[in-house]
């Protein structure tokens, strides 16, 4: 069987909680579509979720890598286009502010995620479910797991797929920011699976 290592962030900013970690957590040791999946959280730390990613992917030997992210105030499944090799954001939960920074000094400007990103999106919007290709990740800690992780994989000559999809917040974030728009969990967790099987396709 295939192995799809699935990656969250736990909490961060004044966000009470991540779906992306409830995610992770529910889907870990399942098998979706021809994957069996394994689910880990990462740090939002600019020091550190990249080195734990690429960590995980020695210990998973992954097929394909997924990672997933909060993108509050998106009000669809957002699969991400490119990444691109800047570091600079607000603070991060152990206080690193990065300003303009590269994440890899000799990496490349961007890399194209390697994941069926148009397939995932007509798969989400063929069951209802709202999605459009984004073309920005940022360039806080999404854009920086999802730069490291397909640089480590380019570097490496491996064939590892890997990209990130960015979701919209949960029911529970909208209670505590009546601004965000939000979405019941289970809803943000099939759509996930959807994505997972359009790699199947
Ligand atoms: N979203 C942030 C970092 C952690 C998360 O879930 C981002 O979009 O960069």
């Amino acid at each position: 069987m295939k192995k799809l290592l699935l990656t969250g962030f736990e909490p961060f900013l004044d966000h009470g909680s991540n779906p992306t970690e409830y995610i992770v957590r529910t889907l870990d040791g399942r098998v979706v579509g021809s994957f069996q999946i394994t689910g880990r959280v990462l740090p939002v730390d600019f020091e550190r979720s990249a080195d734990l990613l690429l960590n995980y992917v020695e210990e998973v030997q992954p097929d394909t890598v997924i990672s997933l992210g909060l993108a509050a105030g998106r009000a669809k499944i957002t699969p991400e286009r490119v990444a691109i090799n800047v570091n600079d954001g607000v603070r991060d939960n152990s206080g690193n502010k990065p300003v303009d920074a590269p994440i890899n000094q000799n990496g490349p400007d961007a890399y194209f995620s390697t994941l069926p990103i148009r397939n995932m999106v007509n798969a989400l919007l063929e069951n209802g479910i709202p999605a459009e290709i984004s073309n920005t990740a940022g360039t806080y800690l999404c854009n920086n797991v999802m730069y490291s992780m397909l640089h480590s994989a380019k570097e490496r000559g491996t064939n590892i797929q890997a990209g990130f999809i960015h979701v919209p917040a949960s029911f529970e974030l909208t209670m505590q920011n009546p601004k965000i728009p939000g979405w019941p969990l289970e809803t943000i967790q099939d759509a996930i699976e959807l994505c997972i099987k359009t790699l199947d396709e």
